[in-house]
């Protein structure tokens, strides 16, 4: 844990606007910028804008203006200058030249941008096996293009400070493992392969947690959002999970899944997950793809929002984008916007008219947590699909399982098997997928009659009949 007594770097932050009027915007983006600094245990001493149409290709922000802000970086006794975007390789390489960085002055001023300190942070708070390899892997891979041909000590990750110091690994350098620094292209290459295995070896684990787990044939339901919006916070509320609850960005990194119970006597599985963040470096994004996915899985979406920001929209579409990305852009969402007990009541009635079907709560004080929870009994039952499955009589344990898990609505024992029009949650479905029937006979139901009973409470009737395949079978589990 990082405490004050810590902090031993001091950085200036810089960011680069469009025009003149972007400026406001470029200023809370510097805000984020410092809260993520606070987080990695650094100081932020000076915040720099520069306004120019595109940033410069070579040094992100202009020569002229890299000198300045270098030089007045050196007058604040700053120790590293933070970028507020993803430098290019060469944009770093640059910088670095700017700022004097070379092998010989280890104490120059650091040129650190907006993924490698999201990356520090994500180190820091990596605690399980997986996300420890999750995070090296997401370094490495940023690392890689970045690494200096000016010998074998050289490495952006690890260039450690001095040496012998009490303070510990610095900003930008610090890694859940030991490995990072003095390493050559080979070895780096070893060490990627190594983790890419390692991190199949405990997904399988995981993978066959998660199908125990499933087993008990609760819909899934995963909190998403932004970082430090209030997941954990409303996981605690719901389930007294006990969970981490911080003001730091990036608190959660490993999921967490608790039992929750619905209003209507029925049970769902809760998960609490990483959060999100604007420019979320896509080296996070693929190696945390595994765990991102589960929410993939999931029947519902549980959007929390800090609806105090000065504007959710911004991070609304920022938890989108990433959604998209992993491929969970559909599955169906409630939007909770969260924190409502710290806006005055004009900004709440304006934010009423923005999100008309956002459900209003502060998971702190407990306000209006009972009209979510009816929200989420009401979409589950909702997003039920039915399923006509064909078991063969020799698989006893599937014909049960059915029964079990879902709700068999119809069942005759016919040609090659029981046939069962089965209703129930997308996830648990779709784990039957190999027994469903082949097609539909004409006329729908099973015994030759009408329609089958549509209207009730299937939400989307393409879905009815071809529940998802759950993970294409990998030989694993
Ligand atoms: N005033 C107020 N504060 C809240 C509310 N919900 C959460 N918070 C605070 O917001 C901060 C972040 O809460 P977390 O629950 O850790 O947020 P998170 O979304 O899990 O964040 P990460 O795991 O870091 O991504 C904490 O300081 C909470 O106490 C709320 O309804 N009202
Ligand atoms: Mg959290």
């Amino acid at each position: 844990m990082v405490t004050a007594a810590d902090i031993t770097e001091r950085v200036v932050l810089v960011g680069v606007v469009r025009s003149q009027a972007d400026v406001d915007e470029g200023m809370e983006s510097l805000d984020e910028l410092a809260q993520l600094a606070t987080t990695a245990g650094a100081e932020t001493v000076d915040r720099v804008i520069q306004a120019r149409p595109a940033p410069d290709p070579a040094t992100y922000v202009g020569k002229g203006k890299a000198r300045e802000i270098v030089e007045k970086a050196r007058q604040l006794r700053a120790t590293a200058i933070v970028f507020d975007d993803e430098l290019a390789p060469a944009q770093g390489r640059n910088l670095e030249d700017v700022a004097g960085v070379n092998p010989l002055a280890p104490d120059a001023l650091k040129i650190i941008d907006r993924t490698g300190l999201i990356l520090d942070v994500f180190a820091q708070h990596a605690h399980s096996a997986e996300g420890k390899l999750q995070v090296e892997l997401a370094q490495i891979n940023y690392m890689v293009p970045r690494l200096r041909g000016w010998g074998e000590v050289m490495s952006r990750i690890g260039g450690s400070r001095g040496g012998g110091g009490a303070a510990g690994p610095s900003l930008g350098t610090r890694g859940p493992g030991e490995t990072k620094l003095e390493i050559d292209r080979r070895r780096i290459a070893r060490r990627l392969r190594k983790l890419k295995d390692e991190l199949k070896q405990v997904e399988r684990t995981r993978t066959v947690k998660n199908r125990q787990r499933q087993r008990v044939g609760a819909p899934q339901i995963s909190l998403v959002g932004y970082t430090n919006a209030g997941k954990s916070t409303l996981l605690n509320a719901f389930t007294g999970a006990g969970v981490l609850v911080e003001d730091k960005l990036f608190s959660t990194l490993d999921p967490v899944s608790r039992k929750l119970e619905l209003p209507d006597g029925r049970a769902a599985v809760l998960t609490d997950t990483v959060g999100f963040v604007r420019k979320l470096p896509h080296q996070l994004v693929e190696a945390f793809k595994s765990t991102l996915e589960q929410t993939v899985h999931a029947d519902l979406l549980l959007h929390v929002v800090d609806a105090s920001q000065p504007d959710p929209r911004d991070h609304i579409q920022a938890v989108d984008q990433v959604l998209m990305q992993i491929g969970a852009g559909d599955v169906p969402r409630i939007l909770a916007m969260n924190q409502v007990d710290r806006l005055d009541p004009e900004t709440r009635r304006r934010l009423e008219g923005q999100f008309p079907d956002a459900r209003f709560i502060s998971a702190t004080k407990g306000e209006g947590l009972d009209e979510l929870l009816e929200a989420v009994a009401g979409r589950l039952a909702a997003s039920q699909t039915i399923a006509e499955y064909v078991v063969p009589f020799d698989r006893g344990d599937v014909h049960s399982q059915l029964h079990e898990l879902g709700e068999v609505q119809e069942e005759v024992a016919g040609e090659g098997g029981w046939r069962l029009m089965v209703k129930g949650p997308r996830s648990v479905l779709g784990r039957f997928g190999e027994f469903v029937a082949p097609f539909n006979p004409p006329g729908g139901r099973l015994d030759g009659t009408a329609e089958p009973g549509a209207g009730d409470d299937a939400e989307r009737p393409e879905e009815a009949g071809q529940p998802q395949e759950d993970q294409p079978a990998d030989g694993a589990g």
